[in-house]
C-alpha cells in the first residue's frame, strides 16, 4: 500500500489541515490522498517519453528500446507531448474567451439580455488599443465594431493576430524575426495539434517553436481580450477589501459556491443574491440570507469586481463542501474536479454544472443561458435555498479562519494609485526601481498541486521577495494562498516587506503583493511590464526588465501556456515543478539553456524553494547590472566648470 501522508504534510493553512482531517472522519476521499493512492508516479510519464500517437503504439522510450515503432526518439516525443499541452492550455483560455466574445457581440447588437457594457471609458480605450476609431460613435456601435475585431482573432487564416500590437515594438520586432507571430488562434492551435500527429513535425526545436507561437494566441490574444471584455462588460477592477479561507461561510446562512472561470454567470449570482425576493426565500426556510463565496478563478472574478469572498483555491474546491455547509456549488468550465459530486454525497451538498461542455454523470446539470441570465442565477439559487433544510447540523464544522485582503488591481488602478489622479502614471514605480527601494518585480501565478504541501512554496517564496524589496504581482490561485495567509493587505508591507518597498507601498497605499485577478488575468502582469517599459529608464524590451514569472505549484496545462507566452515574450519563468521533458536531455537543455540566445529567456526547473528565492534574486540582480541601474554613485567634487557644464 503506497504510504499516505500526515495532513499537515499535505496543506499547510490550518484550516485546510482540519478540513483534511474531517474527510477522513466522515468518509469523504479527497486529492490528497488520491494522490497518495497513486503512489510513485510512472516514470515514462513524468520524464515525458511515453508516445500514444497512433495505434501501434504506446510507445515508451527506455535505454533498451531507444526509439518508438515509428522510430520518434524522446526528443521528439517529449516535445509533441509538451506542444499539445500547450495546445490545449491556450485552447482552453481561449475558449473561454470566444464565450465572452459571443456575449459581447450579443450586448452591441442589442441582444444582450440582462448584460450592458458597464465600463464604456475601457471600452473606448479598448476600441483605440484595437485600431477602432470610436471618436463621435455611439457606445454600442462601438462595442460591435471591436467584437467584430475580436471575432477575426479567431478566423484569421494568414498573417499575424492583431493583439500582438499591443506588446512592445522590440519584441514584435522578435516575434516577426522568428516567425513566431500566430495567425488566428483557431488556426494556430489547430496546426499544432496537426504537427503532433504521427509522422509530421519530428524536430524537437521546430516543436518548441510552435509551443511558443502557440502561447502567443493565448497570452498576446485569447487572454488579452477575455480580460478586456471582462472590464468592459462587468466593471475595471478597483481596490476592494474582502476576506479569504474556509473561515468565510456562513453558518447561519445558505451558502453558495460558485467555481470555475467564466465570470459571466457570476456576475449575474451576484446581483440575484442581494435580490429581496432571493432574501425573503432563504429567510422562510430559516437561513439568516445567502452567503455567495468562490473557489479558484470564477472567485478570483467576482472578488475583483464586487468584494465577494473567497472560500478558497484550488485544492480547497472539495475541503469547502467536507465543511458540511455548503448547499450549493455552481461549476462552469477549468480545474472543477471530477470528485465533486463524490465528496458531495458524503454531505447535503448539490453540485450543478452550467457549461454545456462541461458536465458530470453524478451532478445536475443546469444549462447557463446568457439571454435569459437573471433567472437561470435565480433558478441556481432556489435550489440552494431548497437545499437549506437538509443541512446536517451534526456534519457542519466550519474552520474560524478567515484572512481580510484587498484585491482588484488592474493596470487602471495600478496608474492612478502610482501617479494620483490628475496624473496617472507608472513613473514612481519606474523611479523606485531604478533607485533600488524596489529591485524588481515577480509574478507569482497558477495553481496548487496535491503532490505538494499546498500553499507552502507560494506563500514561503512570497514572503521572502517582498523582504528583499521584489514587489510581487499575482493572479490565480496563488493570489488566492496569499490571501488566506493575510498578505494581501497594505499593513502586510508593515511587518513584512523589506525597507525600500515598504516606503514605496506606504507612500502609495498598495500592498506589496497586488491580486490582478484570474488566470486569464496574467494578460494584467504582460500589460504591467510593458508600461513599465513604456515609462522609461528600464530597456526597451522585456528581456531587459529585472523582472521574473514564477509558477511555483503549478498542475493545469494552462499553466504550461502561460509560462510558454512569457519565455516567448522575454520573461524567464521558474518552475516548481519541471514539465514533462526530464526524458530528454536535448529538450530540458533546450528549454532551459537555449531559448535564452533564441527568445533572451528560458525556463528553470526549481523544485526547492530557497533555491528559487536564490535564482530570483540573482536574476533581477543581474538583470541591474546589465541596465547600469546598480551603479554606486561615485562621488565627485565640482569646480566651477562642471557646475556650469550642469547649470546650476
Ligand atoms: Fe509509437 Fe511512433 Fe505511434 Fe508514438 S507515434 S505511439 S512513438 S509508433
Ligand atoms: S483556477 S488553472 S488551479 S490557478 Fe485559474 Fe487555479 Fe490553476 Fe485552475
Amino acid at each position: 500500500m503506497p504510504k499516505e501522508r500526515p495532513p499537515q504534510d499535505k496543506a499547510s493553512d490550518l484550516a485546510s489541515i482540519a478540513m483534511i482531517e474531517k474527510a477522513a472522519a466522515d468518509g469523504a476521499i479527497d486529492a490528497f490522498c488520491r494522490a497518495d493512492a497513486q503512489g510513485v508516479t510512472c516514470r515514462f510519464g513524468t520524464d515525458g517519453v511515453c508516445c500514444r500517437m497512433c495505434h501501434m503504439g504506446p510507445c515508451k522510450i527506455t535505454p533498451r528500446s531507444p526509439l518508438g515503432i515509428c522510430g520518434a526518439n524522446a526528443d521528439t516525443i517529449a516535445a509533441r507531448n509538451l506542444l499539445r499541452e500547450v495546445a490545449a492550455g491556450a485552447a482552453a483560455h481561449s475558449d473561454h474567451c470566444r464565450h465572452l466574445v459571443q456575449l459581447f457581440k450579443a450586448v452591441a447588437e442589442g441582444r444582450g439580455g440582462d448584460y450592458r457594457i458597464k465600463d464604456e471609458t475601457r471600452l473606448r480605450r479598448a476600441a483605440r488599443s484595437w485600431g477602432v476609431d470610436e471618436v463621435g460613435l455611439p457606445a454600442l456601435e462601438v462595442a460591435r465594431q471591436l467584437a467584430e475585431v475580436f471575432t477575426k482573432e479567431f478566423s484569421l487564416q494568414e498573417g499575424k493576430v492583431k493583439t500582438l500590437e499591443l506588446a512592445p515594438g522590440p519584441r514584435q520586432a522578435i516575434w516577426d524575426r522568428l516567425a513566431l507571430a500566430p495567425r488566428g488562434i483557431d488556426a494556430t492551435v489547430v496546426e499544432a495539434l496537426h504537427r503532433t500527429v504521427m509522422g509530421v513535425d519530428h524536430d524537437y526545436r521546430n516543436l518548441i517553436h510552435a509551443a511558443l507561437k502557440t502561447s502567443l494566441t493565448d497570452g498576446w490574444c485569447g487572454s488579452m481580450i477575455a480580460t478586456a471584455i471582462g472590464d468592459i462588460l462587468f466593471g475595471t477592477p478597483k481596490p476592494v477589501r474582502s476576506r479569504a479561507n474556509l473561515g468565510v461561510l456562513e453558518a447561519k446562512k445558505v451558502n453558495v459556491l460558485v467555481h470555475g472561470h467564466e465570470p459571466s454567470l457570476t456576475e449575474i449570482l451576484a446581483i440575484a443574491a442581494r435580490d429581496p425576493q432571493m432574501l425573503a426565500a432563504a429567510k422562510a426556510v430559516g437561513a439568516e440570507g445567502i452567503n455567495l463565496a468562490g473557489i479558484c478563478c470564477t472567485a478570483n472574478e467576482v472578488l475583483m469586481r464586487h468584494g465577494v469572498p473567497v472560500a478558497g483555491n484550488f485544492l480547497q474546491q472539495e475541503l469547502a463542501i467536507v465543511t458540511g455547509a455548503v448547499e450549493v456549488m455552481i461549476t462552469d468550465v477549468q480545474c472543477c474536479m471530477a470528485s465533486l459530486p463524490n465528496v458531495a454525497r458524503c454531505y447535503h451538498t448539490k453540485i450543478i454544472t452550467t457549461s454545456p461542455i462541461a458536465k458530470n454523470v453524478e451532478a445536475e446539470a443546469v444549462e447557463f443561458d446568457d439571454s435569459n441570465a437573471l433567472d437561470c442565477a435565480k433558478a441556481i439559487l432556489r435550489k440552494a435555498i431548497d437545499n437549506y433544510p437538509n443541512r446536517d447540523p451534526r456534519k457542519v464544522a466550519i474552520p474560524d479562519a478567515q484572512s481580510p485582503m484587498v484585491a482588484g488591481f488592474s493596470n487602471e488602478t495600478i496608474f492612478s494609485m502610482l501617479g494620483g489622479t490628475f496624473r496617472k502614471s507608472f513613473r514612481p514605480l519606474n523611479d523606485a526601481i531604478i533607485s533600488g527601494r524596489i529591485r524588481g518585480i515577480a509574478g507569482i501565478v497558477g495553481c496548487n498541486n496535491a503532490r505538494d504541501c499546498t500553499d507552502a512554496y507560494i506563500t514561503t517564496l512570497t514572503k521572502e521577495l517582498i523582504q528583499r524589496d521584489i514587489i510581487v504581482l499575482q493572479t490565480g490561485c496563488a493570489a488566492i494562498a496569499c490571501g488566506k495567509q493575510g498578505l494581501l493587505t497594505p499593513e502586510a508591507a508593515l511587518h513584512l516587506a523589506g525597507n525600500g518597498l515598504r516606503e514605496v507601498c506606504e507612500a502609495v497605499g498598495i500592498p506589496p503583493v497586488l491580486h490582478m485577478g484570474s488566470c486569464v488575468d496574467n494578460s494584467r502582469i504582460l500589460l504591467a511590464a510593458k508600461f513599465v517599459l513604456d515609462e522609461g529608464g528600464l530597456g526597451n524590451d522585456f528581456s531587459e526588465l529585472p523582472a521574473i514569472g514564477i509558477a511555483p505549484e503549478w498542475m493545469s496545462e494552462k499553466a504550461v501556456a502561460i509560462g510558454h507566452y512569457f519565455v516567448a515574450s522575454g520573461v524567464d519563468v521558474i518552475l516548481g515543478r519541471p514539465f514533462y521533458t526530464l526524458g530528454s536531455q536535448a529538450l530540458t537543455k533546450y528549454l532551459c539553456e537555449d531559448l535564452q540566445e533564441i527568445v533572451g529567456a528560458k525556463f528553470h526547473y526549481i523544485s526547492d524553494v530557497n533555491q528559487a528565492i536564490e535564482t530570483v534574486v540573482e536574476h533581477i540582480e543581474r538583470k541591474r547590472d546589465a541596465l547600469g541601474i546598480n551603479r554606486k554613485l561615485e562621488r565627485k567634487l565640482y569646480d566651477m566648470k562642471d557646475r556650469r557644464e550642469l547649470n546650476v
